[in-house]
C-alpha cells in the first residue's frame, strides 16, 4: 500500500486555500496508508504565544477529524510527540547545503525585512524533509507553495541514497488540481494569495468564521465594474477567484458556472457562493465543537503517536546505521 504523509502548521486559522489542500487529504484515506501531522515544531520557527500555540495544536487536530479524516483509517499525530523527527532533522542538516536552503522562496519571504532571523527558520525545510522521509512516504499532498520544499526533500534523499545506498524512498508531491493552476486569492485584493498572515479579516474565509462573517467577506469581495461574469485571471482576478472557490466547493466546472451565471450580476453569484460555502462549513464547525467537547481527540492523538513511532523507529535506525552510529 502506498504511503501518504502531510502536515499543517497549528498557527493562525485554516483558510479556504489550506482547506482545499486538506480536502485532498480526505480523498486519500481509503486507498492509501495516510499519516497526517500537526507540525508544531515548524510553528516555533516564528515567535508564538505558548498558550495560543497549545490551544491551536488541539484545535487543528480536531479540525482534521471534522473535515472528514477518519481516525480509524488514518494516523493523526503531533510532530513534537515523536522524537524521531528532531533526530532525523539533525542528521539531514548535516547533508543539506547553505546554498540550497538560501534559495528557498518561503525562507526569503518570511525573513525579508526581519531584524532577527533564527536558524530554525532557515533549516525549516530540512525538518520538513525529515517529516516526510521518516515514513517511507510515496506521496505528499501539499499546496503549490510547497513544491520547492518537496523538490529539496527529493534532492536530499537522492544525495543520501547516492552516498549510502537505498536508504530513503524518494517522495512525490501531490498537488490538488485547481483550474489552470489558479490559487485561492485574497477577497479584498485578488492580486495577493489568500494568507493566514493578512491582518484584514475580510481578506480570507477561515473554517471557523461565523456564518455572518463569511457572508460579509464574500459580499464585499473586490470584483470590477464591468458586471460580466467571465473567467480571466489577469483581467478579472476578483470574479475569477470567486468562480474558483465556487467550483472547489460545488464540484461544478468553471465553464459550467460561467454559463450558469451568464447575464447575471455579481450580486447573484456572491449570494449563491455564500450558500455553497456556508452549507459545507456549518456541519464541519458543529463536528469540530463536538469533538473538542468530548475530549476524544487526546485518545486519537495517542494512538496516532504510537503508530507513527512504530513506523519511524526502524527507518531512523536504518539511517543511524548508514551514517555510522551505533545501534543496538
Ligand atoms: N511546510 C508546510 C507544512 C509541513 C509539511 C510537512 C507539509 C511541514 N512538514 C511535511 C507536508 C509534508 C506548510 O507550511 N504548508
Amino acid at each position: 500500500m502506498k504511503r501518504v504523509f502531510s502536515g499543517v502548521q497549528p498557527t493562525g486559522q485554516i483558510h479556504l486555500g489550506n482547506y482545499i489542500t486538506m480536502k485532498n487529504f480526505v480523498k486519500q484515506q481509503d486507498e492509501k496508508d495516510c499519516l497526517y501531522c500537526v507540525v508544531d515544531m515548524h510553528s516555533i520557527t516564528l515567535p508564538q504565544d505558548p498558550e495560543t500555540l497549545r490551544k491551536s495544536i488541539i484545535e487543528l487536530a480536531a479540525l482534521y477529524v471534522a473535515i472528514g479524516l477518519d481516525p480509524n483509517k488514518v494516523t493523526l499525530f503531533i510532530q513534537s510527540q515523536v522524537a524521531a523527527h528532531a533526530e532525523l532533522a539533525w542528521i539531514l542538516n548535516c547533508f543539506s547545503y547553505m546554498g540550497e536552503l538560501s534559495r528557498m522562496t518561503q525562507f526569503k519571504d518570511k525573513s525579508e525585512g526581519k531584524q532577527v532571523v533564527t536558524t530554525g527558520l532557515f533549516t525549516y525545510p530540512v525538518l520538513m524533509a525529515a517529516d516526510i522521509l521518516l515514513y517511507d512516504t510515496h506521496y505528499v499532498p501539499v499546496g503549490n507553495d510547497q513544491k520547492q520544499h518537496i523538490e529539496l526533500t527529493r534532492d536530499i534523499a537522492n544525495r543520501f541514497n547516492n552516498r549510502f545506498g537505498e536508504i530513503f524512498v524518494v517522495p512525490e508531491p501531490m498537488i490538488a488540481k485547481v483550474e489552470d493552476g489558479a490559487r485561492i486569492m485574497s477577497l479584498d485584493d485578488p492580486t495577493l494569495k489568500m494568507s493566514k498572515s493578512n491582518p484584514n479579516p475580510h481578506s480570507k474565509i477561515t473554517l471557523l468564521d461565523s456564518m455572518a462573517q463569511i457572508k460579509k467577506s464574500i459580499m464585499r469581495a473586490t470584483t470590477d465594474s464591468e458586471a460580466i461574469i467571465k473567467y480571466d485571471l489577469t483581467e478579472k482576478a476578483g470574479v475569477s477567484n470567486l468562480l474558483t472557490i465556487y467550483s472547489q466547493f460545488s464540484g461544478d466546472s468553471i465553464p459550467s458556472l460561467v454559463e450558469k451565471y451568464e447575464g447575471q450580476g455579481y450580486g447573484t453569484l456572491k449570494k449563491d457562493l455564500v450558500e455553497v460555502v456556508t452549507a459545507e462549513l456549518e456541519p464541519i464547525q458543529n463536528k469540530f465543537h463536538q469533538i473538542l467537547q468530548s475530549g476524544d481527540i487526546y485518545d486519537v492523538l495517542k494512538q496516532g503517536r504510537n503508530r507513527a513511532t512504530e513506523i519511524a523507529t526502524p527507518v531512523l535506525d536504518r539511517v543511524k546505521q548508514a551514517v555510522g552510529f551505533v545501534t543496538y
